[in-house]
């Protein structure tokens, strides 16, 4: 009998990388989709699209995170033996805008799978895709699984309370339950609406004449920015432990919005600062600081260890939105 996921998020990059993994682990996949998505246009489309896996070994269901009847039959069916959790409205900025529909799906919707996962005849093994947005503007750093939520964001608040259920439903019902706090990671992959693939797409945009400028807002934000494809390994050695356990996975280096301009910018051969316009309409009401992550828990217990080079992972993102604007 393969091992059973599922993956909340399926078709996001995270999602999307994690499926290839489980994959090539030999896994059946069962991906959860909101009604509303657009599977043709997801990284998941090709893998779907295979003879050998669709209905074989990748399975899509389509299901929202609030509704948790629908959720509960799902899992009840799929039976698995590992639980994923990635989706949720995950744009930081945007939850400043839409607050009560991001608590629903971050905050309530890990809740609602934590609570079918306590009912499920056969255990499974649960995963939740945590952020450092938690720690808002923390007194420590680098920061470990032991600095205190402060959370200054909606997102980072219904985060915080999806972190801190996981812990309680571990401590008081013995689920077997993994917070992997996350920070910030990107790919190629990358939705456009986060800074690294904006960036990296109007570089390339600018370079072959189908934009002139970019309007970004607080340039000396700073963050710890790894690679997605690391942080999905992570994601995975978080449920091959015995036990449930909180982990950061982070680089512990920290670089600048201006930094990702600096290098996509210089990888078209275009001077950024020519291009790059600033816009206070993109500034938060709050931005957190100093978010730096200790992984030495990962590290030390998981084996765990980045391998992504900043630098290396800007030029390809670059480089890979050159080539598709190029095709278009
Ligand atoms: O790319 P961002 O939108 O990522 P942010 O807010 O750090 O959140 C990401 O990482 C978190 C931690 O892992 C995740 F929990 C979360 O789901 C998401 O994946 O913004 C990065 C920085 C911010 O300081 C922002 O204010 O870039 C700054 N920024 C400056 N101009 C901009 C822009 N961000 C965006 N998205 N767009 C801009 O024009």
């Amino acid at each position: 009998m393969p091992q059973r996921a599922v993956i909340t998020g399926i078709t996001g990059q995270d999602g999307s990388y994690l499926t290839e993994l489980l994959l090539e682990k030999g896994y059946e996949v069962h991906g959860l989709v909101r009604r509303t998505s657009d599977l043709s246009r997801s990284w998941i489309d090709p893998l779907y699209r295979d003879p050998v896996l669709r209905e074989r070994r990748l399975f899509i269901h389509y299901v929202d995170l609030d509704d948790v009847t629908t959720l509960r039959r799902t899992l009840i069916q799929a039976q698995p033996a590992e639980v994923y959790h990635l989706a949720g409205q995950s744009h930081v900025g945007l939850s400043f805008e839409i607050p009560e529909a991001t608590c629903r799906w971050v905050a309530m919707g890990t809740l609602g799978l934590l609570e079918i996962l306590r009912d499920l005849s056969a255990p499974a093994r649960f995963f939740h895709a945590s952020s450092s947005e938690i720690f808002g503007r923390p007194d420590m750093i680098p920061q470990n699984e032991t600095t205190p939520m402060s959370p200054i964001s909606p997102y980072g608040c219904a985060k915080s309370f999806a972190t801190q259920m996981i812990r309680i439903y571990r401590q008081s019902y013995g689920v077997y339950a993994s917070n992997g706090i996350l920070y910030n990671h990107e790919s190629p992959r990358r939705a456009g609406s986060f800074v690294t693939q904006k960036i990296c797409r109007a570089a390339a945009a600018i370079r072959l004449g189908v934009e002139q400028e970019l309007r970004l807002g607080d340039l000396s934000a700073q963050r710890d920015w790894g690679d997605a494809r690391d942080y999905v390994r992570g994601i995975w050695l978080s449920l091959q432990h015995d036990e449930g356990d909180d982990y950061i996975f982070a680089t512990g280096q920290s670089h600048s919005v201006q930094d990702v301009a600096e290098i996509a910018f210089a990888a078209m051969d275009l001077d950024w600062r020519s291009y790059v316009k600033h816009d206070e309409r993109l500034m938060r009401p709050a931005e957190p600081n100093r978010l730096v992550g200790d992984s030495t828990k990962a590290r030390t217990r998981l084996g765990w260890e980045p391998l992504s080079d900043f630098r290396r992972m800007i030029l390809e993102m670059t480089r890979s939105q050159h080539r598709l604007l190029s095709a278009k």
